[in-house]
């Protein structure tokens, strides 16, 4: 059935169950002497190549490799549209190594036709800090797909992994791989209910009109909770306490330092949206909420071709309720002419989601770890990872 991952240390459909099996690694390391030091064998007329993802003309080259042929929804409506600023942002956080950027060009043409990244994370599973790899960003052009061209992509972002030392991956997809460490629901808050409906991402509800519809996604005018603002450099220790703190109550969760949390959490405009709130006496910061930036492509629309998206990233509350800060988020990302703000179910996500009428998507997400067993499945909720 899975020709390749069955030959990969990855938990297997036939050990699901199986209590004998260790959690903690499949493999050991091997000696970096022993890792192989060539890279492996593509089809003749095709190149590996190191993408500097600083050069502007070689982010122009993978932003448009993404935009045309990156993941879409399951009808191919909509295509995710990565900007070039998000993919710096993604590709370059505290350690990361140039070598995890992989790109395939045609010898001859150099045209770019196959990507695939990694950057390094710490995540906890269960007491254990692991160093891991978080893998994103494989895309096989249209024109070459289902030529094996994937599990070369990946053999060899594995290989330059494991020069760096590092043994493990985190990663999530779209499709059923073995074997999903937890599956999540995507949920859609609509914000601009009549574009949604007019692209064909949501649709009117029975017995439901537009002017009605329209009414029931109305938000306030301002926020609501007083000393929420923007996230500033200053606020990074602070930010760092609250969130590692809440962090550690999940299974599976990043380990955040400061130079994680000031990379993967201050604001940057149209990348990444971060507020908190500050106490107006003592200054404590007690809350906290963030969304990142991913339009995608409406594909084949007259009037419209972006769908500008909001995607709930790490939110924290320990004062405010989590309904009223994920609301004032919802508020802000109106104002900043969000068409929709999308969250999995991960983290307490499922305690304001209906409530601040989300609805189910028809899209899933799946979550896994590479040479890392865990016993049982998660439940989205023990999750407090959200990958880009
Ligand atoms: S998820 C986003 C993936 N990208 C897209 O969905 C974009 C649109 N699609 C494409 O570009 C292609 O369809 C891709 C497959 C490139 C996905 N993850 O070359 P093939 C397996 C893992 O003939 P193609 C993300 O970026 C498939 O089951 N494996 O197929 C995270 C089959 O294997 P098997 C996948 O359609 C990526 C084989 O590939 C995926 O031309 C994490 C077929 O290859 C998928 N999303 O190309 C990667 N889709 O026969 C793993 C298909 O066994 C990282 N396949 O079933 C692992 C950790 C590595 C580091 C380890 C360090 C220690
Ligand atoms: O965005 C998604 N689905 C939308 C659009 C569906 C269009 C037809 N297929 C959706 N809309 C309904 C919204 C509605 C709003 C009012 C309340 C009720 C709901 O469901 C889906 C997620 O649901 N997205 C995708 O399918 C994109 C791919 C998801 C897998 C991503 C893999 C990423 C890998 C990263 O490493």
């Amino acid at each position: 059935r899975h020709k390749f991952w069955e030959t990969q240390p990855v938990g297997q459909f036939k050990d699901i169950g199986d209590s004998s099996l260790p959690e903690g690694p499949i493999e050991l390391p091997i000696p970096l002497s022993e890792v192989k030091q060539e890279p492996y064998n593509l089809p003749d007329h095709y190149e590996w190549v190191t993408c500097d993802i600083n050069s502007e003309e070689t982010c122009d080259e993978v932003y448009n490799l993404l935009a045309h042929n990156y993941v879409e929804d399951d009808e191919n409506m909509f295509r995710f549209n990565y900007s070039k600023e998000f993919l710096r942002w993604a590709l370059q956080p505290p350690g990361y190594f140039k070598s995890w950027h992989i790109g395939v060009r045609v010898k001859s043409s150099k045209k770019m036709v196959a990507f695939i990244t990694g950057v390094p994370a710490r995540i906890r599973v269960h007491d254990e800090v692991v160093h891991m790899a978080e893998i994103n960003f494989l895309c096989v052009h249209k024109k070459l797909r289902t030529k094996r061209l994937a599990p070369v992509m990946i053999k060899e972002v594995t290989r330059r992994v494991h020069l760096e030392n590092m043994w493990q991956a985190a990663y999530t997809a779209g499709v059923v791989l073995p074997t999903p460490i937890a599956t999540c629901q995507y949920w859609h808050r609509s914000l601009n209910p009549k574009k949604l409906i007019d692209v064909g991402f949501s649709r009117l509800g029975a017995r439901m009109t537009m002017s009605r519809t329209i009414k029931l996604y109305k938000l306030p005018e301002s926020t609501i909770t007083p000393g929420f603002r923007k996230m500033e450099i200053h606020d990074v220790p602070a930010v760092t306490r609250l969130i590692r703190n809440y962090l550690s109550h999940f299974v599976v969760a990043p380990d955040f330092d400061e130079n994680d949390v000031e990379h993967w959490l201050l604001p940057r405009d149209g990348v990444i949206d971060s507020y908190l709130v500050a106490s107006p006496e003592t200054h404590e910061v007690t809350d906290f909420c963030s969304f990142y930036t991913l339009p995608s492509s409406i594909l084949g629309h007259q009037n419209y071709k972006i769908l500008k998206a909001a995607y709930s990233f790490y939110n924290v509350s320990t004062v405010t309720p989590l309904l009223q800060l994920m609301n004032d988020a919802l508020i802000v990302a109106k104002h900043k002419d969000y068409d929709v703000f999308n969250a999995l179910d991960v983290m307490q996500n499922e305690t304001f989601l209906r409530e601040l009428k989300f609805g189910p998507g028809d899209g899933k997400l799946h979550y896994y770890l590479y040479n890392y067993r865990i016993r049982h499945a998660l439940k989205p909720s023990e999750l407090g990872l959200v990958l880009l």
